[in-house]
């Protein structure tokens, strides 16, 4: 059966990297496209397709599905053979599934941009470094449940999927916005790991070459930042007091 056309519009290190790392690794041709045609101004077609204005938003023969969590499930189901995540057609078994893609996105992305976009949570900017603050402490609490997953194996399943690459993203953001991740070391030895990945290391690569320099320079696009893996690398092996490791 041949599959549809996919195109993402992702921008830089937002949470649109989980589903440009999917998709990536489902080894299905794809295309990226920018949110913006002008200087942090976001396109009329792109706005027709997710009117929040936020990535992801990937088309899938043109017709747009947003929501993180969606998105991937919905790569998870059409290549079962790659295995993006570990769905079994049991309905309790891919239910747990799903509740973790929605812990993450609704339980703790929204940390991750308390921090990185305080003016979203306070119009007084006098206050963004409290609101960042708040932001962090119910990050590292977030993660704090992650952790207690990872006891006994590397991966949230026992096998890399989707899910590890989105809390990679998680955990990127954290170490590279100064939350404190020493007592974390389970969470950012899976991040490490999934940066051992091709195909997160190239997607990395990819995301900050494809910024437009207009999305590069606005102020209003804060994730566009810090996308290179060996500072990000380096950034987690000091959080947790590994030495570094090689590239
Ligand atoms: N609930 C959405 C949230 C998506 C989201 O917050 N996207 C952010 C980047 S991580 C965004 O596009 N922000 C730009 C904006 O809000 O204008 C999801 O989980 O996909």
């Amino acid at each position: 059966m041949s599959q549809p056309e996919l195109k993402l519009y992702h921008l830089g290190a937002a949470c649109s990297l989980a589903v440009l790392l999917a998709l990536e690794e489902s080894g299905h041709p794809y295309s990226i496209l920018s949110p913006f045609f002008a200087a942090g101004r976001k396109s009329p077609e792109f706005l027709a397709a997710n009117p929040t204005g936020q990535v992801p938003c990937l088309l899938v023969g043109g017709r747009p599905l947003t929501e993180t969590s969606a998105i991937l499930l919905f790569l998870g189901r059409l290549f079962p053979d790659r295995r993006l995540l570990p769905l079994s057609g049991e309905a309790f078994h891919d239910a747990r599934i799903e509740s973790d893609l929605i812990f993450c996105s609704a339980g703790i992305q929204p940390w991750v941009r308390q921090i990185v976009m305080p003016r979203y949570f306070m119009d007084d900017s006098a206050q963004w470094d409290r609101v960042r603050q708040l932001g962090r402490n119910k990050l590292l609490e977030r993660l704090s449940i992650i952790e207690a997953r990872l006891t006994t194996k590397a991966w949230l399943y026992g096998e890399w999927s989707a899910i590890d690459g989105y809390l990679f993203w998680m955990t990127m953001n954290a170490v590279n916005e100064g939350v404190e991740l020493g007592g974390l070391e389970r969470c950012v030895d899976n991040a490490i790991r999934s940066l051992s990945r091709p195909a997160l290391r190239a997607v990395m690569q990819r995301a900050e070459a494809t910024q437009p320099a207009s999305a590069r320079q606005s102020s209003d696009t804060p994730w566009t930042t810090r996308l290179s893996p060996r500072p990000v690398l380096d950034r987690f092996c000091a959080a947790i007091g590994r030495p570094p490791l090689p590239a």
